[in-house]
């Protein structure tokens, strides 16, 4: 599909999703990387419980949210359309040196090396909750993953961000730590909760999850 360089800046999520969802679908990444450096956009919401048209796998290929387009590019990966927007705009993604590379080695972290070990627990909590098996392997899942907040906490030490300074790694990495809020594990690391509240309670978060959960609100039965 040709780009259009005067295009809209787009953003692809869901308008329906089961209420665990609420506030973790990873489009919430992008709303609030846009929202920090007030960078307008519109969405395109799908239907969740759905399989996505073929149109969209060009752009998706695995048929998740989110997708990005603004008329110069089309991403998918919630990474990458991360480091996109960081490129355009330091607040978001330090122009060079240590910290700018801090910045992406912690994004990486945040997707490569914590978020597998949490999501391991959503997917036994929530999508085989009441399976027995489910529950026998919770323990190790629980201990796998604390071993990396353990980590993280000591990596964060006293500072506020993970690079120094907000950057895009710690929408990255808070927005990880989300997936376990039905939990008290995050609890478990005084510093790793406060810098997960420290994240949330930035104006451009709330703002993108506000705007995520009327969204989600869209598809739900009147
Ligand atoms: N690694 C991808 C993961 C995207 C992903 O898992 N998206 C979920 C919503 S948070 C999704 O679309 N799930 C529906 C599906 O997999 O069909 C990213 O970070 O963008």
């Amino acid at each position: 599909m040709p780009l259009d360089p005067a295009a809209e800046t787009v953003v692809t999520g869901f308008r329906n999703t089961p209420e665990f969802a609420h506030g973790i679908v990873r489009d919430i990444r992008i709303r609030w990387a846009l929202e920090e450096i007030g960078r307008p956009y519109r969405t395109e919401l799908y239907d969740a419980m759905k399989p996505r048209a073929d149109e969209y796998l060009q752009w998706q290929p695995f048929g998740q949210v989110p997708a990005f387009a603004d008329g110069k590019v089309r991403l998918f990966e919630s990474g990458a359309i991360l480091l996109y927007l960081g490129e355009q705009d330091e607040r978001l993604l330090p122009a060079a040196g240590q910290r700018r590379w801090d910045t992406t080695a912690w994004l990486i972290a945040a997707l490569n090396s914590v978020e597998p070990m949490l999501m391991q627990i959503v997917t036994l909590d929530i999508f085989y909750v009441g399976k027995p098996w489910a529950a026998d392997a919770r323990p190790s899942a629980v201990a796998l993953a604390e071993q990396r907040l353990a980590r993280l906490a000591d990596a964060l030490g006293d500072k506020d961000w993970l690079a120094g300074r907000f950057t895009i790694a710690d929408i990255a990495m808070v927005t990880v730590l989300r997936n376990l809020r039905h939990t008290e594990i995050v609890a478990g690391f005084p510093a790793v909760a406060a810098y997960q509240a420290r994240g949330e309670a930035r104006p451009a978060f709330s703002q993108a999850l506000a705007d995520q959960i009327a969204g989600l609100k869209q598809g739900e039965p009147a």
